[in-house]
């Protein structure tokens, strides 16, 4: 042993900012495991006072072989896996080593990496320091504090093929428990865009077709049966959002597809599509019923906007070839929609008026954000390479329904309101009663 460590290069110590560079004494390293992020031995190291012992090292690499193998890493073949005290000299190999054992598990976690003194370690010239041990002990804590791997917490199990006869372009997907059981079911979405490598234009593009699984409960699907969901209607072009509520009351979830359409000029849009519960059991495909429009539908959300108990139905259109606002579908009862825009925010240079304002709004939701039972507009806007003109601005829009609604009513008549108080909108004329009518009121940059 002390052959091979002569044969090493021996770096030189600094005065005042080191520990004795030969190793004076071993012990047993602990296990990896079994530590925690205090327990090094001799903590702090103090230059000048603490001298490294083999056990320091020890420690270093077991903890750090432990977060490896949390990584699924390769082991690190030390150099003198065997550090004996009084024998085996401190070099920088056996710090460089540490460092690049660290830097592989940083890597892995897409964390910063650490920042180290004397970044570089120069045989003969760099001598050790106490804070290169420290250092390496703090690198080692963040990461045994921050996040651990997954492993722990899942299991890879085989994966099965649930119908290999399904090959759309693409796809996007969407979940809910249809059939009630408790489970999670998965409805997968069929879209195409343009790919002229692969044949794919604006001459030869067809609708994708869409499926329907059931889940077990225990990571197991199987396609619905026909008679449960008309898979047969379930095509479409660009889905973006497909959300889930119960839209006829019946305590089931039925199905809205915004749709946008083939993705590239003149951006012709698609129709939407909705798939509705029926008395018995299954869904029946209820597109029919919608307004028949090639809109360019970019989000859509389900929401009781007016506080009556129906849900109603957001859509969320950007441009397109027919110019079509945004809309909503008010739930008139009777599994019946009428198309309205007298509460939404799209009147001249309002948010959601793209033909007036630089802003895409790629996403649209409605949740209730203050509690008062009344879901909130949540207008998320997206930049775009190569539009430098679109802002990516987000905006919420307050639920004035109701009480307050009457405040803002007298402020801000049908769309036209100061440039302070953006609240719109009196009732919709379907709206009957005394605390029907949406009011949305800005909050976001105008
Ligand atoms: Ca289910
Ligand atoms: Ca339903
Ligand atoms: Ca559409
Ligand atoms: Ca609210």
């Amino acid at each position: 042993m002390r052959e091979a460590a002569a044969a090493l290069v021996a770096v030189a110590i600094a005065a005042g900012d080191h520990a004795a560079a030969q190793i004076l004494s071993r012990t047993s390293p602990p296990a990896a495991a079994a530590l925690q992020a205090a327990d090094w031995t001799d903590h702090p190291i103090r230059p000048g006072v603490t001298s490294i012992k083999a056990v320091h090292f020890d420690e270093l690499r077991a903890r750090v072989a432990g977060l490896r193998a949390r990584e699924g890493l390769a082991p690190v073949r030390w150099t003198d896996p065997v550090l004996t005290p009084r024998a085996t000299m401190i070099t920088r190999a056996h710090l460089a080593e540490l460092r690049a054992a660290l830097r592989g598990v940083y890597e892995a976690r897409e964390q910063l990496q650490p920042a180290y003194t004397d970044r570089t370690l120069t045989a003969g010239r760099t001598p050790i320091r106490a804070a290169h041990v420290m250092e390496l002990r703090e690198a080692v804590e963040i990461l045994e504090r921050s996040a651990p791997s997954l492993e722990p917490y899942y299991t890879m199990l085989p994966i099965d093929v649930i119908d290999p006869s399904y090959r759309p372009q693409g796809h996007s997907s969407a979940s809910a428990d249809l059939d009630g059981d408790g489970n999670e079911d998965i409805v997968v979405l069929g879209a195409t865009w343009p790919d002229p490598e692969r044949g794919v234009t604006a001459a030869s593009y067809r609708p994708q077709p869409g499926r329907v699984f059931l889940g077990d409960g225990d990571g197991g699907f199987r396609r619905a049966p026909a008679e449960l969901f008309p898979v047969d209607t379930l095509n479409t072009v660009h889905p973006r959002k497909a959300p889930f509520g119960d839209l006829n009351g019946d305590g089931r979830p039925d199905m809205f597809i915004a749709g946008h359409g083939w993705d590239t000029e003149p951006f012709p849009g698609e129709q939407n599509r909705l798939y509705l519960s029926q008395p018995g059991g299954g869904w029946r495909d209820a597109t029919g019923e919608l307004p028949q429009l090639s809109d360019f539908s970019h989000s859509a959300a389900i929401g009781d906007i007016r506080g009556l108990g129906t849900p109603d139905i957001l859509v969320g259109n950007i441009w397109g070839a027919n110019r079509i606002l945004p809309y909503v579908l008010l739930n008139e009862g009777a599994e019946t929609f009428s198309l309205d825009r007298s509460n939404l925010p799209v009147g001249p240079g309002e948010t959601l008026n793209f033909l007036s304002r630089g802003l895409a709004i790629t996403g649209t939701v409605l949740t209730d954000l203050d509690g008062d039972g009344l879901p909130e507009l949540i207008a998320l806007g997206e930049g775009h390479e190569g539009h430098p003109g679109i802002e990516a601005v987000s905006s919420v829009f307050w639920n004035r329904t109701g009480a307050s609604a009457s405040s803002t009513r007298r402020r801000c008549h049908r769309r036209r309101c100061s440039p302070t108080d953006t609240s719109i909108s009196t009732p919709p004329r379907s709206m009957r009663t005394e605390t029907a009518g949406s009011t949305w009121s800005s909050s976001g940059p105008s």
